[in-house]
């Protein structure tokens, strides 16, 4: 870049130093300086000081903003030209590293304006930057890899450039620390939905939550009008993180596993990605031959179903807030989803489409889509609501007020699982599902909505198409 078209040019610097904020000896970040190397280069060089090293090796966790607007992590590295860069730091005193500013900048930009670097010790005295956030299963070759943040930023081409914040998470935006935004949308490539299977971990150890409708939704106060189950609000707390697809279980992951394709939406260019359906419960969770047992044995991980608390932790994620903001009827089949689906369902006419492209299944309500269109939850997963309703592994329960009445009595139901079915359904055994299907109206596409059905066989394969399954994995 000749000098005369020196583009990028600092407004104004700030620097600010963040202590390791961590309670043990790490190291601490000290005296951040940045300045660009005007007029000689537009380059830019940060210089901050570490102590404590104690002879140790650490990498170092970089942000920055412009104009108080965070800079994406990928786009920083990028930029990274000159000194020690990011990572394996030694020693105390002064370390340096260098950006060039044009890569910082969206094209056409003339300046960067109150350019400011925060830096961290990541690393030991910094969990987040090493933070486990994906764990990758895959079908091919049996192999699980778990992937950090770090992972994750070095490698954009694999995983997208990560969401930090909460601008690419769909509506109804969560209460969770910013810090536990971690999203890789890169997993919405065809290859995490088809030959491998993805999870993230999800951050729900001891922290409690509203299990069950918002005192906002309005959604939960006639239930005289629409035949659901009765939704009960109390507190409640899981005691261990755990592992969740981050999409519905599809049909090629299905296949790749147990070797056969079953499910109703078979449209040759589209059943890979699309949600697996037409399934019976029984088939699989069936504790030899079932997607479950199979993928347990393949793995050495235990694959389950969620909960319907986890399933709810996981969706809500920190969500407690109105079920839809703009005001939405609860039998509304003309809405968007929190996860910006716009989806007019029409109700059940899935025998006129037996085979429907993703526009069709997208726009029509006839049908599945294929899995990761719409934006995620705060948490990162997809299609919670719509698609394929998500068998849970509670039993179903009427009146869970009554069920847990003990717990709630106390303050806080811990880690709740519904073993016990209410005798009012008259069924030998029935499940909760959740999130509600692609055909079905706006009271579904809620968390606290919960479904019950008995694990059909494949005598009634047609009402098989709109339930389907997401898996979870207890946190090692
Ligand atoms: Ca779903």
């Amino acid at each position: 870049m000749k000098l005369s078209s020196l583009v990028t040019r600092l407004s104004s610097l700030v620097t600010i130093a963040f202590a390791a904020a961590t309670a043990n000896a790490d190291p601490t970040v000290g005296q951040v300086l940045v300045h660009q190397l005007w007029p000689w280069s537009q380059n830019v060089k940060v210089e901050y000081t570490l102590n404590g090293t104690e002879g140790g090796t650490y990498d170092i966790a970089v942000t920055a903003a412009e104009n108080g607007v965070a800079i994406d992590a990928a786009k920083l590295s990028s930029a990274l030209c000159g000194g020690e860069g990011f990572h394996g730091i030694t020693g105390d005193g002064i370390h340096t590293f260098t950006l060039d500013p044009s890569k910082l900048v969206a094209n056409g930009a003339t300046a960067i304006g109150n350019f400011t670097v925060s830096i961290m010790v990541a690393g030991p005295g910094d969990p987040l930057g090493y933070r486990v956030e994906y764990r990758v299963f895959d079908l091919e070759t049996g192999e699980v890899t778990d992937l950090t943040r770090r992972d994750i930023y070095d490698h954009p081409d694999l995983y997208g450039t990560p969401i930090t914040d909460f601008s690419l998470v769909g509506a109804g935006i969560a209460s969770i620390p910013q810090g536990d935004v971690f999203i890789a949308p890169g997993f919405t490539n065809d290859v995490w939905k088809t030959t491998k299977l993805v999870m993230k971990r999800i951050p729900a150890a001891n922290v409690e939550f509203w299990f069950g409708p918002s005192t906002d939704d309005a959604n939960t106060t006639d239930t005289s009008k629409y035949p659901r189950l009765a939704e009960t609000r109390f507190k409640a707390k899981l005691t261990s993180d755990f592992w969740m697809g981050v999409h519905e279980v599809t049909q090629k992951q299905y296949e790749m596993l147990i070797g056969t394709r079953p499910a109703f939406f078979s449209h040759p260019d589209f059943w890979e990605t699309r949600p697996l359906e037409n399934v019976c419960r029984n088939e699989f969770v069936h504790s030899t031959t079932g997607f479950l047992a199979v993928a347990t044995a393949r793995f050495g991980k235990t694959f389950d179903l969620p909960t319907e608390a986890q399933w709810e932790f996981a969706a809500k994620a920190g969500y407690d807030g109105p079920d839809f903001p703009g005001g939405l009827a609860y039998d509304s089949t003309t809405f968007t989803t929190l996860e910006g689906i716009s989806v007019p369902r029409s109700g059940w006419s899935v025998t006129s489409h037996p085979e429907p492209d993703p526009e069709i299944g997208l726009n029509s309500g006839h049908g599945t889509y294929p899995c990761g269109i719409g934006k995620p939850n705060a948490y990162g997963l997809y299609n919670l609501y719509g698609n394929v309703t998500e068998w849970c592994k509670d039993l179903i329960h009427q009146d869970l007020a009554a069920y847990y009445s003990s717990e709630i009595e106390s303050g806080v139901v811990t880690d709740p699982y519904c073993t016990k079915m209410s005798a009012s359904f008259g069924w030998s055994s029935g499940y909760v599902f959740k999130g509600g299907p692609y055909n079905a109206n706006a009271t579904t596409s809620r968390p606290a909505y919960r479904g019950a059905e008995k694990p059909k066989n494949y005598t009634y394969a047609s009402q098989h198409v709109y339930y389907g399954y997401r898996v979870v994995c207890p946190a090692d």
